[in-house]
């Protein structure tokens, strides 16, 4: 039997998970997952950070709690999961993405030597060169983003370079902040990690590679040639190239699990795969392996990522591109207005989530022009600092309209937002609590003309570090597998779960869709009034005799 575990650190808590790949049988067969708050008070977090009294910018985690959570997570596996450990083949994880782990020239040692006979968080606590890594909800760093980005020629020529203009919770930032507040911790520190690569560390005993998918994440790499880019490296720190891990593929083998784990717990000697960001494990873990895969999560916040085959930028600015742990790239936009929006329309006219589909399927695609832009908070994409919803043509009192207009505005936004990508989109998996909805669902597959399926509830980045585990582990020995059959069996959407766009709809809204893009250009201020735009719009669709 070949088993194999996947990990998840996120913000809030540390997932353990283990499959059986193989040919046979594919299933999970243990899952375990560990809450910061209530596992481990001592920190001190809320919903697993810390916000620093005096500046509710700075957002802050500490390494030694992931350490410790880990050591609990694989004494748990092992006693609990009623595996056989002998059967582990394979180890690989995800981390939340941009968080750094700074570690003093004595961690080569510990790392190399740790005992089994004493607790991972007791060896580890004289090494940490800073005692608090920033998370990816730091805010504190729009100095040091600007610096960067003048540096090396501005936001595009950033973004050309690594991916991404510079964002405060980008490593590459963070680190410049650390370097130059603390000089002192910045010249103790020899090797930053990510909390991926800090995490893989620990398994294997010895610093591990960052990859492609987590470095993107950091305003420092060269998203092109997968390796620094030696002029972000010089805008960000005076001697960063020496401190960071070297850049290797998504499947490396980091190691034989250490000692510590072998003896303290009983595990085999399985391989160490490196570990990734929760955000490209999760492409894998939601079987977004090929061309034309996309997934929508409707959560909270709204976010759309997909594969690529080729490293395009989005000229705006918004969105990111990361690596994809195929080898291959991903994109990742965000829209603050998810749920809530939706919620608010919901709420303002007293309905309930049967209602508000209802009132979808009782309009017309295209909402006969009425536009609304639901930037009811600060927007990421398009970047909307003053918060306030728009309309443009729109009864205020009219609910089922308000309920299309809402829902469509998100839906046209997310294509308009994603074009860049260059993607026929060709098949869309929906995750996150409103992907229940099956009338949203409808408004997607028309907007997009693709099938959209529904995807399990589930882990899916841990669920991803699991099946990189199983990938690797055939990579490296010699029977290297196809993608889609890594998550033949796993990664699937609810079996007759699809929705199927319809013909009509998908005209009506192609037709509204320059509409929608010239209301959001007038309320971004760079457009003229769309009023007539929508007059003609409406005069088109009214009956010729
Ligand atoms: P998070 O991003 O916090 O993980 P979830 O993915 O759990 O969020 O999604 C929660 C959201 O799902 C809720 O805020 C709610 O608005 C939305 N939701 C739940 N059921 C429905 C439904 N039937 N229709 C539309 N939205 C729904
Ligand atoms: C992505 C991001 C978050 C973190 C935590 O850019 O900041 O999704 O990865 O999940």
């Amino acid at each position: 039997m070949a088993l194999y575990l996947g990990l998840d650190c996120s913000t809030q808590g540390l997932t353990a998970m283990v499959i059986e790949a193989g040919s046979r049988a594919r299933r999970v067969v243990f899952e375990r997952a560990l809450d910061f708050d209530r596992e481990f008070p001592q920190y001190g977090t809320a919903n697993g950070v810390r916000r620093d009294p005096d500046d509710p910018l700075v957002v802050t985690a500490s390494p030694l709690m992931w350490a410790e959570a880990l050591d609990r997570v694989m004494g748990l596996v092992a006693r609990e999961s009623g595996i056989d450990l002998a059967d582990i083949r394979g180890v690989s994880g995800s981390g939340q993405q941009h968080g750094s782990v700074y570690l003093e020239a004595t961690a080569s040692e510990v790392l190399a030597t740790l005992d089994p006979r004493v607790p991972l968080v007791e060896q580890l606590r004289p090494c940490c060169a800073r005692a608090n890594a920033p998370v990816w909800m730091d805010t504190s760093t729009s100095a040091e983003c600007e610096s960067v980005e003048a540096a090396v020629g501005g936001a595009l020529a950033l973004a050309r370079l690594t991916g991404s203009r510079a964002f405060e919770r980008f490593t590459g930032p963070q680190i410049r902040k650390f370097s130059t507040q603390d000089p002192q911790g910045y010249a103790r520190t020899d090797r930053i990690h990510l909390v991926s690569s800090y995490m893989a560390s620990l398994l294997a005993g010895a610093h591990a590679p960052v990859e492609p998918g987590d470095a993107a994440g950091m305003n420092l790499m060269d998203i092109v040639r997968r390796d620094w880019a030696q002029s972000a490296l010089d805008a960000t720190a005076p001697g960063l190239a020496r401190r960071l891990p070297p850049v290797r593929e998504s499947w490396t083998v980091v190691g034989p699990l250490a000692r510590y784990w072998t003896e303290r717990y009983g595990f085999p000697a399985a391989k160490v795969i490196a570990w990734t960001g929760d955000n490209p494990s999760s492409l894998v873990g939601t079987g977004l392996v090929r061309e034309g895969r996309v997934a929508i999560s409707l959560g909270t916040s709204d976010t759309l990522f997909g594969f690529m085959r080729e490293p395009r930028i989005d000229p705006s600015g918004a969105a990111h591109v990361f690596g994809s742990p195929t080898g291959d790239y991903m994109s990742l936009v965000c829209f603050r207005n998810g749920s809530l929006a939706r919620e608010r329309i919901r709420d303002r006219f007293g309905m309930t989530w049967d209602d508000f589909s209802s009132a979808l399927r009782a309009t017309a695609p295209g909402n006969g022009g009425a536009v609304m832009l639901p930037w009811f908070e600060p927007e990421i994409t398009p970047p909307v600092h003053a918060a306030g919803m728009r309309s443009y043509g729109l009864d205020p009192h009219d609910g089922p309209a308000n309920v299309r207009a809402v829902v469509e505005a998100q839906v046209l936004g997310m294509l308009r937002h994603s074009r860049w990508m260059d993607v026929r989109v060709d098949t869309i998996h929906a995750t996150g609590g409103a992907a229940a909805n099956r009338a949203i669902l409808q408004v997607i597959a028309d907007v997009f003309d693709a099938d959209v399926y529904q995807m399990p509830v589930g882990n899916s980045a841990c669920l991803g570090a699991a099946l990189r585990a199983y990938h690797a582990d055939r990579v490296s020995d010699g029977v290297p597998i196809a993608w889609d059959e890594v998550v033949a069996g796993f990664a699937e959407p609810i079996p007759n779960s699809r929705v199927r766009p319809i013909r009509e709809h998908v005209a009506a809204c192609a037709a509204v869709g320059p509409l929608h893009a010239a209301c959001e250009a007038h309320a971004l201020g760079v457009g003229r009034d769309p009023l007539p735009m929508i007059r003609a719009y409406r005069a088109s669709m009214e009956p010729h005799d």
